[in-house]
């Protein structure tokens, strides 16, 4: 299929539509993970089944309360991937699968760590399934703990400052792609238009999906809640973030960043207050090499940031 900049969005036409998650959830002010799961619903509709692994966003619906106009589920943490899959099994049975999204919506300590099994399990089973990471670099709604999405030198409750988390993060969206994932790519809450395109173009696939969109949290990043947009803005601005698709093991560019200093991204996070001028010139070289290896066909061996 074609490059997600080839797909047609009309943004008038979307923002009419109702709206399929409501206002009055427990997240914080400028939770960048709940306007994640507002896109979701505007790019694949009400015929959506969502699967939650324990997190955050659990407690968007907390009984007798619902955000949702649409069916969702919690599992728990570890098995997002297998109750996704339990549910389209019913479908099938129920000849009601060709027309219903199964989507699972689950935070990075579930991807990256705790439900990694599960979701493995799911892609390489070829499950036509929808499974998006809203990534905030943490377990967040446990207290802010270092998760294998957590970027290197980032404080979390777990890794605190001198040093700050000593390892890189896991490339988790390459890692989909070999396990099978038909589809796979990254994203970003700031980069709305681009994540729909990804969404809509993951419910063409036959079978998984995989997108990991990158989801700022307000206390995690040490920001105020009305900055959480342009910390994650300039994440993919400083190329911290690249956006890209995997098709069929087929690596496309999405997004040329300005590519400005790390420096500026770092600075607005209290999570990175702690750095030192040696630490930042690692992060500004790592990403320089990664960007090199991006843009001159060696995506493959790019070790990100
Ligand atoms: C097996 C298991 N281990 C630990 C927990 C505790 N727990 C609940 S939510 C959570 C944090 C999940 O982090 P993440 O998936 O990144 O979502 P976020 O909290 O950031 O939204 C943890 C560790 C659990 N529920 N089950
Ligand atoms: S702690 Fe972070 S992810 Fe959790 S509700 Fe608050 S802003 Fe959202
Ligand atoms: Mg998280």
């Amino acid at each position: 299929m074609a490059d997600v900049n080839e797909i047609k969005f009309d943004i008038k036409k979307e923002m009419v539509k109702d709206h399929l998650i409501t206002g009055g959830t427990f997240a914080c002010a400028g939770c960048n993970p709940v306007l994640g799961i507002r896109l979701v619903l505007v790019a694949l509709g009400k015929n959506t089944i969502m699967v939650n692994s324990s997190g955050c966003m659990t407690l968007t619906a907390t009984w007798p309360f619902t955000p949702y106009r649409i069916p969702w589920v919690h599992g728990a943490i570890e098995n997002g991937g297998s109750v996704a899959a339990g549910i389209l099994m019913g479908l099938k049975a129920l000849k009601k699968d060709s027309n219903t999204h199964v989507v699972v919506y689950a935070g990075d300590g579930a991807t990256y760590d705790i439900g990694f099994q599960a979701l493995a399990g799911m892609v390489y089973r070829k499950e036509k399934i929808i499974y998006i990471c809203y990534n905030n670099c943490q377990f967040a709604n446990t207290g802010h703990q270092r998760s294998s999405a957590t970027e290197k030198y980032a404080r979390t409750s777990t890794t605190p400052p001198p040093i700050g988390n000593p390892l890189p993060r896991k490339n988790m969206a390459k890692i989909m792609a070999l396990c099978g994932a038909e589809y796979s790519a990254t994203a970003s809450i700031t980069n709305p238009f681009d994540f729909i395109k990804k969404l809509r173009k993951a419910a063409t696939m036959k079978g998984s999906s995989f997108i990991d969109v990158l989801a700022p949290c307000e206390p995690g990043w040490v920001v105020e809640p009305w900055e959480t947009l342009k910390a994650g803005n300039l994440m993919v601005e400083t190329g911290m973030w690249p956006l890209y698709e995997i098709e069929n093991k087929k690596f496309t560019l999405n997004y040329k960043p300005k590519m400005l200093p790390v420096v500026k991204a770092l600075q607005m996070q209290g999570r990175y207050k702690h750095l030192t001028e040696q630490q930042v010139t690692e992060i500004q070289r790592t990403v320089i090499n990664e960007w090199e290896m991006i843009t001159k066909g060696r995506f493959w061996e790019a070790e990100e940031y």
